[in-house]
């Protein structure tokens, strides 16, 4: 075994070499990973003993892709191009042994092999175009080559990877191995070289891309098949015009034109925000007083009181998982239309090809409903998910902690209350947290975990493990009226009906922000959400919204009731804005004596969203949140802010914290009103030069 640098080790087996990376946690393509694969093939083809090569990695994975750590910085030798070329300009086959994750540069160096071969689990995908870039290592060049256009435009565009027996079908590998990789990869090597088999170059192959060439149609079908989901990111159309580029060009111009548009990406504000949430979404996992080794309840058992709109979906999340799942509910009726509602979801699921039937008999199986509280007694997670009131989460903890057992966590669903006087209900407050799911349940990836003074590590750990075993996204917060998310969306609402008072009008406030890049905007959204549900807590709270509580009292509730902000034709959920709601804004800012005025859009934009920075702002000094990054994770996550802006802290930090804060002090100077005064920590970063994530 020879060290060819810190992280690639040389090694014969018979007349075979083998190129190891090794470079934990996922051995990305660091410079040293580069170097060692550079230098180790001059080596390996320079030595006469050698017939054939194989590349394989040590630890959990292949490749997962270039450096993303190095993205920005300026770049060193060799170049992927340059190992890339290396390894396909090769005398002696070269053989990729895959396991894991061969991502992005990872499969570029895949695809610069001669022949790969790979183990069933194994997943294989160019997921570039999420960090806001594009393949930049002839991935869009060498993978239509292999897969043909209308896969690799999938692939490329999606960024989702393909398993190993995809990858087989579509040729993308030659063949699934299993057992010792390395040795599988050996063994095909010299079955290459016994066989006399030619050096499959994929710079070479064209079959796969010729049927494409002078037919625009294919591409402009796949633009419009993926107008929607794509719609305001910047980087999909440019890896379509890549793809575009590897059916139309010979392979090195292919090459050049990816280089000039991977280039542009990279140095792009979109990826830039892309890239900072990659990071920013995996430090969310990570709490500063709870180590990583802290051993979390194994929760083979759930329950979940409550099967309302919350409860179903959340029950649902575990039976997605595999976990069985009780569910209590009051009264036979409302179990009955809870888990109605669940299997009517699991079979609308099946009926788009999502889930076959036996998927969803599999589920529902997992889900128990009873009236019997006793049936929760062997849960290791128990989430109360039922009505909004003190009193009646205060009577349901205490009657569970007389029933859960010994060492359960104990959570509430609750999106406002106060998670330390629901713990007191209990004598063992620190098994208690709340797990704020978002609305469907068993869809929004967000999971707002609350930790509570009492809870404990283990109590924290559990939340947060088992919030990734259902696949959510965990991130911890402190309690607070609607802690983090619904706190800063207050803000928002509250301007929202303000600016509507002024002159706007719902559906130019909603468009403001959809252009902005959210799905919907406040109008829309809360139509949707139902306006009922506000209004009652405004009512309990004794506060008031004028517009809205005028809509609500004519019964328009939103969506549900055909008509909100907006009015909706049957069975149909397009906005329609609607002159009665008009001629109500305008009566009631009569009353008020506000003039009405044309509101330009920008102002609007900075009215909607400088409210919610500043209010992030107040939960980072109160320390609600434990970074300004899991804000952004938590908004990205669970209100739709348009991941290829960051998130609210990243976004006010690439405007200038100075500029926002004299903006809100201009506001406050027109308006009179306190509510524009900005965050201690606002003004002391904006006097410092410095960003929210310079802290
Ligand atoms: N570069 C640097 N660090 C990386 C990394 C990468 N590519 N991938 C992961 N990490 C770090 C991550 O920050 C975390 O660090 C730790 O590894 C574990 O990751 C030329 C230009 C592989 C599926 O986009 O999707 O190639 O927090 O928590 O859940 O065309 O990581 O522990 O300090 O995510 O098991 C393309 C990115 C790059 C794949 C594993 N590749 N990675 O998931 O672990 S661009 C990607 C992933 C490119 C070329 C272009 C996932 C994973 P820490 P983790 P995981
Ligand atoms: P819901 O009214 O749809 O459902 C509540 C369910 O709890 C009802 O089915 C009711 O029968 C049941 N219930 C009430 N008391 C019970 C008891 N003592 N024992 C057993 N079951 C009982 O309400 P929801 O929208 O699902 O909200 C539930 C909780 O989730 C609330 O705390 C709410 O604030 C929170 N939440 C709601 C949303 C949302 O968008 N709806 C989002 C996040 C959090």
């Amino acid at each position: 075994m020879t060290k060819i640098s810190e992280s690639v080790d040389l090694d014969r087996r018979g007349r075979v070499a083998v190129l190891t990376v090794n470079n934990p946690p996922v051995n990305a393509l660091s410079q040293h990973v580069r170097r060692g694969l550079y230098d180790g093939l001059a080596q390996a083809t320079a030595d006469a003993g050698v017939d054939a090569i194989v590349i394989a990695c040590a630890g959990r994975t292949f490749i997962a892709g270039a450096d993303i750590t190095e993205f920005g910085k300026p770049p060193t030798e060799p170049g992927l191009h340059a190992v890339l070329d290396r390894i396909e300009g090769s005398p002696k086959p070269v053989v990729a042994a895959i396991h894991g994750t061969a991502l992005g540069g990872g499969l570029e160096v895949t695809l610069a092999c001669h022949y790969r071969v790979g183990v069933k689990a194994a997943r294989f995908g160019l997921p570039e175009v999420k960090l806001g870039i594009l393949p930049g290592a002839g991935g869009t060049q060498r993978l239509p080559r292999v897969v043909g256009v209308e896969k690799a435009l999938q692939m490329i565009v999606s960024g989702d990877p393909i398993g190993g027996d995809e990858a087989l079908r579509v040729g993308l590998i030659d063949e699934l191995v299993d057992g010792d990789l390395a040795a599988a990869g050996v063994a095909f090597a010299e079955k290459v070289v016994r066989e006399k088999r030619p050096l499959k170059k994929i710079r070479d192959l064209t079959d796969k891309i010729a049927p494409a060439r002078g037919k625009p149609e294919i591409f402009a079908e796949f633009r419009k098949s993926v107008a929607r989901q794509t719609r305001g990111f910047r980087a999909p159309e440019s890896c379509i015009k890549a793809v575009e580029a590897a059916v139309a060009l010979p392979f090195d111009d292919g090459i050049k034109r990816e280089r000039e548009l991977f280039v542009e990406l990279l140095n792009s504000a979109e990826s830039k925000a892309q890239r900072y949430f990659f990071f920013a979404e995996r430090e969310a996992a990570k709490i500063p007083d709870v180590p990583a080794d802290t051993p979390p309840v194994d929760v083979k058992k759930a329950a979940v009181i409550g099967a309302g709109t919350m409860g179903g979906g959340i029950a649902m999340n575990f039976a997605n998982a595999g976990i069985p799942v009780t569910v209590v509910e009051m009264s036979q009726e409302a179990l009955d239309r809870g888990l109605g509602i669940v299997r009517k979801n699991y079979e609308a699921t099946a009926s788009r090809g999502r889930l076959t039937m036996a998927d969803v008999e599999k589920r529902m199986g997992l889900i128990r409903g009873t009236l019997d509280w006793g049936a929760m007694a062997d849960a290791d997670i128990v989430i109360e998910a039922v009505f909004e009131e003190m009193p009646i989460k205060k009577e349901v903890f205490a009657k569970l902690d007389g029933i859960a057992k010994p060492g359960a966590v104990l959570a509430t669903n609750t999106s406002t209350l106060d998670v330390n006087e629901i713990a007191s209900a209990t004598k063992r407050p620190e098994s208690v947290v709340g797990t704020h799911f978002f609305s469907p349940a068993n869809v929004m990836r967000l999971l707002e975990n609350v930790r509570g003074t009492k809870s404990s590590k283990t109590a924290i750990a559990t939340a947060m493990t088992v919030g990734r075993r259902i696949g959510k996204v965990p991130v911890l917060v402190g309690v607070c009226y609607g802690f983090v998310g619904n706190r800063m969306l207050h803000q928002r609402g509250l301007q929202a009906e303000r600016l509507i008072l002024e002159g706007a009008l719902p559906h130019q406030v909603d468009k403001v922000l959809t252009d902005f890049g959210f799905p919907m905007g406040p109008f829309a959204m809360g139509d949707l959400a139902g306006l009922d549900v506000g209004w009652r807590i405004r009512k309990g709270r004794g506060a008031t919204s004028p517009v809205a509580d005028r809509i609500c009292e004519l019964g328009r509730f939103g969506q549900k009731t055909g008509a909100g902000y907006f009015r909706y034709e049957k069975g149909d959920r397009t906005p329609i804005p609607d002159p009665d709601v008009e001629k109500i804004i305008t009566e009631v800012a009569a009353e008020q004596g506000i003039t009405r005025r044309h509101i330009p859009d920008d102002e609007i934009l900075e009215r909607l969203l400088y409210p919610m920075v500043n209010e992030g702002a107040k939960i980072l000094d109160e320390k609600i949140a434990i970074r300004a990054s899991d804000v952004d994770v938590i908004w990205v996550y669970g209100y739709g802010w348009p991941v290829y802006r960051g998130g609210p802290m990243f976004w006010a930090d690439s405007i200038g914290l100075r500029k926002l804060r004299d903006r809100l002090l201009e506001f406050k100077k027109r308006a009179g009103d306190a509510f524009w005064t900005p965050a201690p920590l606002l003004d002391r970063l904006a006097d410092a030069g410095k960003g929210f994530l310079d802290r």
